[in-house]
């Protein structure tokens, strides 16, 4: 691991361990009201939730600049709301409402909002690697001074636009940060079985000229230091980084699966590796008052209880609405 919760801490101020601590806690609240809304019923098509990898999400949302683009998968919930996309539209937006983000039809999986910077949770696995390559292209040739950081998972790895992409932005030194969230399982298999290296990602960096990391992605203050670094270094035009982060989910692949193909023993040791409680002792043993952080949660809670009434209480999207946002009038807005 290049940076451990003891060696970094220190270097991170108040105001951004605050900052993280709030967003673990909106982060966790809401993917547990999204399972309890989807065990309702009231959440269309599937959902993959990052309980337990909070700390990814939190991390890379607070290092990123407000202009920066994300791209990431289904299980995209969490990388949505650390950019500042709005809790309501996306809770609403798990419902199918017409308040949603992309007007209740993209559901859990498709998660955008191009005025924030999320630039589309992608549900076949690797394909937004090359995607996120060319907003980096773009942005190099625009100047604009953007970075783009894409998230992935570790099955990613081992599909052919994984090494496409890594190659094609190393060779042009595209302002990207690649970030694999290795969670170990790939749905019901897991990544050491179906993989020639250990870490599937950090241990392919060499062949693309890249540094090999692999961080504690279960440490926010790691997580942040890892990627400010990684983000200037795209943005000062010193090229890609390709980032491992080791983290674990604590449900199912999605829905209501349990995940009973795990080793108990594997679950335990991860659970006891919770971000959540993990940072809150971190911060309680830096001083910071046990009513602070009560509030923070507190205030976790209420935005998540408001938002999911915000959801229920949405309208559904008219007929009508099915034939809107369908084609692309090969520039950068719809044709209806
Ligand atoms: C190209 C492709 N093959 C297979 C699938 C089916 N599929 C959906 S999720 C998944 C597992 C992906 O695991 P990983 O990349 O580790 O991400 P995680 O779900 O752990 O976040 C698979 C195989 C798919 N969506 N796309």
């Amino acid at each position: 691991m290049t940076a451990t919760a003891t060696d970094v801490g220190d270097a991170i101020d108040q105001d951004t361990k605050l900052a993280l601590y709030r967003q673990l806690h909106r982060l966790r609240k809401f993917e547990e009201r999204a399972y309890r809304l989807f065990m309702d019923g009231l959440v269309k098509g599937t959902s993959h939730l990052s309980l337990g990898m909070e700390a990814i999400a939190a991390g890379f949302g607070e290092a990123q600049r407000e202009d920066d683009l994300t791209y990431c998968t289904y299980r995209g919930h969490a990388h949505t709301l650390s950019r500042g996309v709005p809790m309501d539209g996306v809770m609403a937006e798990l419902l199918g409402r017409a308040n949603g983000v992309c007007g209740g039809k993209g559901g859990s999986m498709h998660l955008t909002s191009v005025e924030h910077g999320v630039m589309g949770s992608y549900a076949i696995i690797g394909a937004h690697l090359p995607i996120a390559a060319g907003a980096a292209w773009s942005a190099q040739l625009r100047g604009s001074g953007q970075v783009t950081v894409c998230f992935f998972g570790d099955g990613a790895t081992n599909i052919g636009a994984f090494h496409e992409a890594l190659n094609l932005a190393s060779v042009w030194k595209l302002p990207v940060v690649f970030v694999c969230e290795n969670n170990l399982w790939m749905e019901y298999t897991a990544i050491a079985d179906v993989t020639a290296v250990e870490h599937p990602a950090a241990d392919r960096a060499g062949s693309y000229g890249l540094e090999r990391i692999v961080i504690d992605g279960n440490d926010p203050d790691a997580v942040y230091l890892e990627a400010t670094r990684a983000i200037e270094h795209a943005r000062e035009g010193g090229g890609p980084s390709l980032i491992e982060a080791m983290t674990y989910r604590h449900g199912g692949h999605s829905r209501a699966d349990p995940g009973t193909y795990r080793p108990q023993e594997e679950v335990d040791e991860w659970l006891a590796r919770d971000p959540l409680p993990m940072y809150r002792q971190r911060l309680l043993d830096a001083g910071v008052s046990e009513s602070d952080l009560t509030a923070i949660e507190d205030e976790a809670q209420a935005d998540v209880d408001a938002a999911t009434e915000a959801a229920k209480n949405g309208p559904l999207p008219e007929l009508d609405e099915a034939f809107t946002d369908v084609f692309a009038d090969g520039g950068s807005s719809w044709r209806n």
